[in-house]
């Protein structure tokens, strides 16, 4: 298959646990997924990247992988796997898989006879007589004691996710055999898990100013094990990258995914989802910043222009629903969903859509913690009781905030459970099933679906959505979003209405319209009048 698809291609993400059970164990599995390969043909993008299925003891829902060559069995077999690939290629689709080489599970066998310190496995891990006072990302140290080891091991994320020590070429190696072994079954692409926190640092000091994250975050060696990894996994293999960036800077983003193309084809970074973090806290009720939001897609669209490559989402499994969280779930639905898809999809980069966001999913809007399982979630739940919040306010926080929100079953129809499962869901559907799920999505065609398949197709037709430069129109607007790309001759202007209440905006865009997610377009004197999440494309 020709090399950089993805340049002008769309990328669709699927939760396995969450898209298609064809068992009855309430988990979705392989064999669902290729039940649903035609859709996702009909919708018309270009590869799906599987978030892991590796065998896992699922304390972070997979990523925690206790053995990188091999299925979990409560997603099928190698065998289905193998035919995954097959069926998905047979319909020019490619398979990116997600690879974990931050941590592993203290359920590998590396870890389980690494714990003794004269392994030769001792050295995969990073220990230490001493913590650190740095903070784990789910909450409470980044360290634990292993008695075993008569030492602590570090873990940035849950105690059942190590980290693994990069220092050790043995390692190293090892991650480089596992990535031929995935090439070699034809999967064509891989997503990086949290790549950029890999390298730590030469001395393990306490942070006074934060979590640690300084210390770690594009880390001292980083760019030299990227441009490795390229040069003995990827670059062999002809294998796409998308690199997990978090909490990186674009100087760094500029060369992990330079179009020199030595360290990896291009990078999600997270500055765009926490403009409803008030003082970078997460964990707080707030509503977004939406003048921030642009200046921060400013930033990036003009620093990564010509010289690297960006992924662009609005949507993962640890995000909440995009229509709930910049849009609106109640009259404007659909209108507000397809405006986002418009807004994200008319800029530069690779956009990815993650599972139901095509038919504008929404949050489930659970009211009582029995129905979290997100490991991350149910400790914030804890740490924030610690605190002295009322049950009530943590409710409503969980509710906006939790990566659960993204990971109720995918809704296929009105029937049980979304027809997600003939079992009972490992996680309980949104009550929004009977409303929202792709079978009404299909049959009506002004739905939001069909607004992901053309934007999908626009890509591939007009070179200015992927060569296009950026420029914002209205920079300082609280709530409409204009920009203009232009490139070879041709300019894309978009305009969208990021509120429900009508907005006036001193704009007189040139050239045809080519998308409107309403029937008309309002104009008077010198004004644009656009109507509540209205969204428009014009092309000149
Ligand atoms: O996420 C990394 C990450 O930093 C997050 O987006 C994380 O969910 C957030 O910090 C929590 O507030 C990746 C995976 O996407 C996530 O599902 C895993 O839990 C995490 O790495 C650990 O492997």
């Amino acid at each position: 298959m020709q090399t950089e698809w993805w340049k002008n291609g769309v990328i669709y993400q699927i939760y396995p646990k969450s898209f298609q059970d064809s068992t009855g164990s309430g988990t979705g599995d392989i064999q669902g997924i290729i039940r649903r390969l035609d859709y996702l043909r009909r919708l018309g993008v270009d590869g799906i990247w599987l978030t892991p299925m590796y065998v896992s003891p699922q304390i972070d829902n997979g990523y925690d992988i206790a053995d990188y060559r091999n299925i979990d069995p409560i997603y099928g077999t190698m065998d289905d796997f193998e035919q995954l690939v097959a069926e998905a290629h047979k319909r020019h689709i490619r398979i990116v898989m997600d690879m974990v080489f931050n941590h592993s599970s203290t359920f590998h066998d590396w870890f389980k006879r690494g714990e003794d310190p004269n392994s030769e496995y001792h050295d995969y891990y990073i220990w230490r007589e001493q913590p650190t006072n740095w903070q784990s990302k789910f909450g409470g140290s980044a360290w634990k004691w292993s008695d075993k080891a008569q030492k602590y091991y570090l873990h940035l994320f849950a105690p059942e996710q190590a980290d693994l020590n990069w220092e050790n070429p043995k390692l190293r190696a090892e991650l480089y055999d596992i990535c031929r072994f995935w090439a070699e079954k034809g999967v064509d692409g891989l997503r990086l898990d949290v790549v950029n926190l890999i390298s730590k640092p030469a001395v393990f000091e306490d942070d006074f100013e934060g979590d640690g994250r300084r210390f770690y975050t594009d880390g001292p060696k980083i760019h030299q094990y990227l441009q490795d990894l390229n040069k003995n996994a990827l670059k062999p293999f002809n294998l796409m990258s998308v690199g997990e960036m978090s909490s990186t800077k674009l100087e760094h983003c500029q060369q992990y995914a330079s179009l020199a193309g030595n360290e990896l084809s291009m990078t999600f970074n997270f500055h765009h989802l926490k403009v409803d973090y008030p003082n970078g806290e997460k964990w707080t009720y707030a509503k977004p910043d939406y003048v921030q939001l642009k200046s921060i897609f400013n930033y990036w669209q003009q620093g990564m222009h010509n010289r690297a490559w960006n992924a662009l989402f609005w949507c993962n499994h640890d995000q909440p629903r995009i229509v709930s969280r910049f849009g609106d779930e109640g009259e404007f639905r659909t209108a507000s969903a397809k405006m986002l898809a418009m807004v994200l999809h008319g800029m530069q980069g690779t956009p990815y859509i993650y599972q139901g966001e095509e038919i504008g999913m929404i949050n489930p809007n659970f009211s009582s913690i029995e129905q979290y399982r997100d490991v991350e979630s149910l400790n914030a739940y804890q740490i924030l009781q610690d605190q002295g919040k009322s049950a009530g306010e943590i409710l409503q926080v969980l509710a906006q905030k939790s990566r659960d929100n993204s990971r109720t079953p995918m809704q296929w129809d009105a029937s049980p459970n979304a027809g997600f499962t003939g079992g009972t869901p490992w996680i309980e559907a949104a009550k929004s099933y009977a409303e929202i799920n792709v079978e009404r999505a299909l049959a009506d065609k002004h739905s939001v679906f069909y607004v992901y398949q053309r934007l999908i197709r626009l890509r591939k037709e007009l070179p200015v959505f992927t060569d296009g430069d950026y420029c914002d129109l209205l920079p300082n607007h609280e709530f409409v979003w204009a920009y203009k790309r232009k490139a070879d001759g041709q300019t894309l202007t978009v305009v969208a209405n990021f509120s429900h209440t009508v907005q006036r905006v001193c704009l007189q865009p040139h050239g045809e319209v080519l998308m409107n997610n309403y029937d008309d377009i309002e104009k008077s004197d010198d004004f644009l009048i656009l109507k509540p999440y209205q969204g428009i494309y014009w092309l000149g």
